[in-house]
């Protein structure tokens, strides 16, 4: 008899250990990614709450002493992977990136820790201050034009999708001179990002390692720098998760409660009134992106979304066969495989699930987990899929494609509630 789906899961994120972090996949992506790591930790608290534990542990040791925790961790070096810490320069030890990623550990630690209490309770304590530190840096340097904005596409964790088309046009690529590129050497590379977006994630790299990765600089003069949806609600949600902990270790919260008033009004700066749904903004010239993907689905995460919203985001779901797109079908610049820009992320769709549970629509959250689940069974456990015929694209032995297969897609609906 050949292995179940979830012996599989388990074993990829066995595989893709590295000794206490886990990689998204071998070959790719060889290092620590900071979300893919919470999700991870999600993932392994189905068998190995201990386990669990140390991956977010991992992931805050490579914490900056500002509080942010960087998007990528370089525990040791991989010629397999650019930009690798060589053009980050970041001068931390262990070396890493230079910008952070979308904050979901707290959602998870917070589910992690209703899994198995007893495991976490000392973990989450040891925890809470990192995690704290890690949400005052963002509202200390993300969220001043009032939601939460990037200084880089990478930062969104949804690198090229066409919300980020505005900003990226502002962005002087012409003179990064020449690299060479690894991600093309594991994946088709007409699936991954363009040489034309590659040249300008460069150059926004090479501005922060210019200023020595000052923050401010980067936010008042970098070359990018856009207000994002997701990450505005991701962070509204975190707040709360991390309020609720910090509550139950009889912290006083109300610094945190400031933060979600704070973002939970900047939402206003983003709302698209001709989209008539919440769409990422660029924050030099003040145009909106005019894109719905899945960065708008992502309200649900931050509380209920109104009947005339909710209509528009089913709308472009109606329009694929295989869960959320990371950009709407109907829009002439929709790529249907090429990385964020039209592809379904079943991790994403976890995370919107979450939101819609939260919401009371466990109705439209299990359609979403019975597609996600139907393309994971037919195609693997890959990074991402084609929402339209449901093809398995990108990286393969996905790590946070397991993950949320042992949490979530691979739940019936009985279990997930
Ligand atoms: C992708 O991003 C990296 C840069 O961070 C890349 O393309 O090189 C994104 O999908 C991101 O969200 C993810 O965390 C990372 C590793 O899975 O890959």
């Amino acid at each position: 008899m050949g292995r179940s789906m979830d012996e599989i899961a388990r074993d990829i994120l066995r595989s893709n250990d590295r000794g206490g972090y886990t990689i998204p996949t071998a070959g790719l992506y060889p290092y620590q990614w900071n979300w893919d790591s919470a999700f991870a930790a999600w993932g392994f608290s189905t068998f190995n709450p201990d386990r669990a534990w140390t991956e977010l542990e991992r992931l805050f040791e490579a914490q900056w002493d500002t509080g942010m925790v960087p998007h990528i961790v370089f525990w040791k070096p991989d010629p397999g992977y650019f930009p690798g810490p060589e053009v980050w320069r970041t001068a931390t030890h262990p070396p890493t990136s230079g910008i952070s990623q979308p904050p979901v550990a707290a959602i998870l630690a917070r589910l992690i820790l209703r899994a198995d209490d007893a495991a976490g309770r000392e973990r989450i304590a040891a925890l809470y201050p990192k995690l704290l530190a890690s949400h005052r840096w963002w509202h200390r340097h993300r969220c001043s034009a009032g939601p939460a904005a990037i200084t880089h596409p990478w930062e969104s964790g949804r690198d090229n999708c066409p919300d980020w088309d505005p900003g990226m046009a502002n962005v002087d690529g012409s003179r990064v001179g020449p690299y060479t590129r690894r991600d093309t050497g594991h994946v088709d590379a007409s699936m991954r990002p363009t040489k034309a977006d590659y040249d300008r994630y460069l150059a926004i790299v090479q501005f922060g390692r210019g200023c020595g990765w000052d923050q401010d600089e980067i936010v008042r003069n970098g070359p990018f720098l856009m207000a994002d949806p997701a990450m505005t609600f991701i962070l509204i949600r975190a707040h709360r998760d991390l309020a609720a902990i910090g509550r139950d270790l009889g912290q006083d919260v109300s610094e945190i409660d400031g933060w979600i008033g704070a973002l939970t009004e900047g939402l206003a700066e983003i709302w698209n009134a001709d989209l008539g749904v919440h769409d990422a903004r660029d924050l030099r010239t003040g145009a909106f992106a005019n894109t719905l993907g899945s960065g708008a689905f992502l309200a649900w995460l931050s509380g209920d979304v109104p009947p005339e919203v909710e209509a528009r985001l089913v709308a472009v779901w109606d329009r694929t066969r295989y869960g959320i797109p990371s950009a709407d079908p109907g829009a002439s610049n929709f790529e249907p495989r090429r990385y964020w820009r039209g592809p379904m992320w079943p991790v994403v769709n976890a995370l919107i699930a979450l939101g819609l549970a939260d919401a009371g629509r466990s109705d439209l959250a299990e359609r979403l987990r019975a597609e996600t689940a139907e393309s994971i069974r037919a195609g693997g456990f890959n990074e991402y899929f084609d929402p339209m015929d449901g093809t398995p694209c990108g990286g393969a032995n996905f790590t946070w494609t397991a993950a949320i297969w042992l949490t979530w897609a691979g739940r019936d609906a009985a279990e997930v509630a």
